[in-house]
């Protein structure tokens, strides 16, 4: 009897050239990839999204038929192509001699019920596998929290800390502390040389064609000659080294900063790498700790560094992920304030007077990317002081950045930016005036309002819109020890004040698009 061939499935976040799928050069697998409607259009990406997905994908296909694996791609306008993962396999199965389907677990939800549904109803053998692409398991978050309310990303960090072994020493954290935040709250001084930003120049024009010609939607912009984002495992490693050498020195002091200098500062943008699975976490993590060990005795890169670097990836992104399946399918729909405004147009264009909005959406919209503090101190804060419905709030998010998937993207986005989940991630809504914006950036000098202004002409929107939204809020607030304080500065005001920065709010508020 001649033996019937296994099919396995690579989704487009899946391309981790050191899977034990390909351990070995070449075996009997079919291996499939699939350019699908179904994923381009479950919500409106960023163009320069949908190009580097689909170019990653097909670079990553190349590499496997190079090392001999047998590789069956599906591009977008393939006539043969029945747009969704689950309609192709059966297809596949059906035609082609298959006698049993692997896939790895997806990462999101929405794919995984997909790809389970299908596992059920395929004639024949199927097996979801572990995928190792992360350091813990789908539900091992879930378990360390179990029975909590609130959700401690701090004792998280520090049991993966232990566990990993990772700037430990003798069982206690290397250089004495588990945290260096307070180290790392500077504005952009001009002491260290910002990097020109890293860029590889892609020729995706091909794929662009072919996206406009089969009628995806898409938003943003691009040079299709000149994508920037890495699209090969080679291509993140070299990106890894140039951040290891001239960001990571200076990235725990500057994390927290904005300037209209440079629009990544001193961040990796190694997110689409890491979510790609073209690098894996424990590679970068170890990477940074190894490199800042360099230079013999004194270390040219400092432990607040390495650890701001080291939380971001061993911490907060495994800790957003176990959230994710912890809560999923729920906290997709949570909505704590009940926000239903409509998110302003100028999410869309970049045009507003709001210097610190039109800086982080413009450059949103023309490089797939902004930096964290962006995300949530100025757009994310945005929108949660002005009400915004946190479902479009999301679909903005999961659409215009690099490195949206939604396991990542929508804990970040409703939790932790827009306290829609009640506060399992933040401790705290996180809300700031100007006052906060003018301290981290240079944005508010530029700006057509004037960041000291509360109320009357110009006065900075943000101004009204914290106090508003504060006293808007207070029953779900006021008990919160971290708001205590601004509680209490609310009371002690005038009422006339009161009652001028409300009105303020209001007249803004009715007219978000004209700010
Ligand atoms: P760096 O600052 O260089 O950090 C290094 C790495 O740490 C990142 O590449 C990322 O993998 C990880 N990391 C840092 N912060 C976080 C975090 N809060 N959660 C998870 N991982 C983190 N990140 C995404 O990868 N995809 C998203 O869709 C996404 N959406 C976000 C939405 C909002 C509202 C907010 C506030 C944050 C979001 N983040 C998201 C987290 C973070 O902003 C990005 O990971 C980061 O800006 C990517 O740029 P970088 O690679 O230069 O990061
Ligand atoms: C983001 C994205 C896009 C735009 N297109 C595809 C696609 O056509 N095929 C594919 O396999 N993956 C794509 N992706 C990434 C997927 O959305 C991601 O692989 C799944 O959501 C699983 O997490
Ligand atoms: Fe943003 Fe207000 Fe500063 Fe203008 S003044 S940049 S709107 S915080």
């Amino acid at each position: 009897m001649v033996n019937k061939k296994t099919l396995r499935l690579i989704l487009g976040d899946q391309l981790d050239e050191n899977h034990e799928w390909f351990s070995r050069d070449g075996n009997d697998a079919v291996y499939v990839l699939m350019e699908v409607r179904s994923e381009t259009d479950y919500v409106v990406h960023h163009v320069q999204k949908v190009a580097a997905f689909f170019a990653s994908m097909r670079k990553f296909a190349e590499t496997l038929s190079n090392r001999g694996f047998r590789v069956v791609y599906i591009p977008l306008d393939d006539p043969g192509n029945r747009q969704s993962f689950a309609e192709n396999i059966a297809r596949l199965v059906e035609e082609e001699d298959i006698g049993r389907f692997e896939y790895l677990e997806p990462d999101e939800y929405r794919v995984d019920r997909e790809l389970s549904r299908l596992a059920e109803q395929l004639p024949v053998d199927s097996a979801c596998l572990s995928s190792g692409h992360f350091l813990t398991r789908r539900d091992d978050v879930g378990k360390f929290f179990a029975g909590k309310k609130r959700f401690l990303m701090e004792s998280f960090y520090r049991h993966m800390r232990k566990k990993h072994g990772i700037l430990m020493e003798d069982g206690k954290p290397a250089g004495g502390k588990w945290n260096y935040d307070v180290k790392n709250r500077n504005p952009y001084d001009g002491k260290a040389p910002i990097p020109e930003p890293m860029v590889f120049d892609n020729d995706v024009s091909d794929i662009v064609r072919m996206i406009e010609k089969s009628g995806v939607q898409t938003f943003g912009e691009i040079e299709p000659e000149k994508l920037p984002w890495p699209v090969s495992r080679e291509q993140s490693l070299a990106l890894l080294r140039y951040f290891l050498e001239n960001g990571l020195p200076h990235f725990g002091v500057y994390q927290d900063a904005m300037s209209e200098e440079s629009w990544s500062l001193f961040h990796s943008r190694l997110s689409f790498s890491l979510n790609t699975k073209m690098l894996h976490p424990m590679e970068v993590v170890r990477a940074a700790v190894e490199v800042s060990k360099q230079d013999g005795k004194g270390s040219k890169i400092g432990i607040e560094q390495v650890e701001g670097f080291v939380r971001q990836i061993l911490g907060w992104r495994e800790y957003v992920r176990g959230i994710y399946w912890a809560r999923m399918p729920e906290y997709k729909d949570t909505n704590f304030f009940n926000h239903e405004r409509k998110l302003p147009d100028f999410y869309w264009t970049g045009k507003t007077r709001m210097n610190c909005m039109a800086k982080a959406i413009g450059q949103s919209l023309k490089r797939a990317y902004a930096h964290h503090i962006q995300r949530l101190m100025v757009t994310g804060n945005f929108a949660l002081l002005a009400g915004i419905d946190p479902d479009q709030v999301d679909a903005w998010y999961l659409g215009v950045y690099i490195d949206a998937v939604e396991w990542v993207e929508l804990v970040n986005t409703r939790g932790m930016s827009q306290f829609a989940d009640g506060g399992i991630v933040a401790t705290k809504p996180y809300i700031g005036s100007a006052n906060y914006i003018d301290s981290m950036s240079d944005y508010c000098r530029n700006c057509f309002y004037k960041s000291k202004k509360r109320t009357g002409d110009r006065a900075c929107p943000f101004n009204s819109f914290y106090w508003e939204f504060l006293a808007r809020h207070r029953e779900l607030l006021q008990n919160n020890p971290r708001l205590g304080m601004m509680y209490r500065t609310w009371d002690r005001m005038k009422p006339e004040k009161r009652d001028g920065l409300l009105e303020q709010a209001r007249k803004y508020l009715g007219n978000l698009d004209d700010l």
